[in-house]
């Protein structure tokens, strides 16, 4: 799937695309479809009882009668109903897994305020591929998500592919998540973190194993370093600016982790996590107004400190980093 691949679709767990998000919305149709039922079923015993107090009010109910309401509406009912459901979440509960399945590709993400970090293990060299707010997975093949936080507790939650997962600091908490076949799904932070919580959004882009590998291959590599004048002169201003303090450029700049990696930004489908679209426009007016577009964000606005042309050409420089 390219760049220019059209937005993914708000996300919505009615909308399910893999085996873990088909159980919940099963489980979830159950519940809906019980609950619903149980409703109209009392709403109209209530209707009647209402009606039969209005005709022949002020005689009561026969005392067995009553009692066998009482007991059998008020008790045997719901317990019956309660137990059943008990039996069938059992049953449907995903396994929790302290190991990943042999065939799993395993990834690693850190939430921090208000973004993620994405970690894969490049499978030719061990090395560790580190990129943000964006993850790509194999489609058909079980991923197993190993999730923490860098600061306070987020949750990951992406609903087309189903569960939800606490990200809680010092601690590593499991997903096993599978995608049935190529797509692009928006994914959101399900626990309030803070002033951009509602703006730390992920995207999951899933793509058939061929195209996959090719991605990680990619990925692990530095950035190019093969440049024209023009972006040299982009690369050279992210240096001179001290982005580097924050962000890290594989190939370019010493590693830093307190922002989003930027080896290869450009392949992004989003900035900011799911905040804009990822065109070289948008990309330099979030460099310039990052506090516009998301205020608080742990990043400053650079359009008081470098100037317009130099803004752009940094932007052309990280936008080509593909
Ligand atoms: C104080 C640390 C810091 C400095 C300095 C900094 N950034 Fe950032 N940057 C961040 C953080 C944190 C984020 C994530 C913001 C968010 O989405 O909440 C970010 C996000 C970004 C993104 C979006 C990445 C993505 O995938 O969403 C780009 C592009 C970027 N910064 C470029 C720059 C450039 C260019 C400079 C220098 C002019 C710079 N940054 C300076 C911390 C910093
Ligand atoms: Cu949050």
């Amino acid at each position: 799937m390219s760049r220019s691949a059209t937005a993914p679709p708000s996300p919505s767990a009615f909308d399910a695309a893999g085996p873990v998000a088909d159980m919940l919305l099963e489980v979830s149709w159950v519940l809906i479809g019980g609950t619903a039922a149980i409703f109209v079923l009392v709403m109209a015993l209530l209707a009647l009882a209402v009606r039969r107090a209005r005709r022949n009010a002020p005689r009561a109910m026969p005392r067995a009668q009553a009692r066998w309401w009482l007991y059998g509406g008020g008790l045997a009912f719901p317990a019956v109903v309660l137990v059943a459901l008990f039996f069938y979440d059992e049953r449907h509960r995903p396994a929790w897994r302290p190991v990943p399945p042999a065939d799993a590709l395993v990834i690693g993400i850190t939430g921090h305020m208000w973004w993620w970090e994405v970690r894969y293990r490049d499978p030719a060299s061990g090395a560790e591929i580190r990129t943000a707010n964006e993850v790509r997975i194999p489609a058909g093949r079980p991923v197993y998500f190993g999730l923490t936080s860098a600061d306070v507790i987020h949750s990951f939650w992406v609903p087309a592919l189903g569960g939800k997962m606490d990200m809680l600091p010092g601690r590593v908490q499991h997903l096993l998540l599978q995608a049935d076949g190529p797509g692009a799904w928006r994914g959101q932070c399900a626990e309030y973190c803070g002033e951009q919580h509602a703006r730390m959004a992920l995207h999951v882009v899933a793509e058939e194993p061929a195209a996959f590998d090719a991605w990680l291959a990619a990925q692990a590599r530095p950035a190019g370093t093969d440049l024209t004048a023009n972006l040299a002169r982009g690369r050279d201003a992210f240096l001179a600016n001290r982005c580097n303090a924050c962000h890290t450029v594989r190939g370019v700049s010493e590693e830093s982790r307190l922002g989003p990696d930027l080896t290869h930004v450009g392949s992004r489908l989003y900035l900011g996590a799911g905040t804009v679209p990822n065109t070289p426009d948008q990309l330099a007016a979030w460099v310039a107004h990052t506090q516009q577009a998301k205020p608080g964000a742990r990043m400053p606005s650079s359009h008081e400190r470098i100037d317009d042309p130099t803004l752009q050409s940094i932007a052309r420089w990280l936008a080509q980093l593909q």
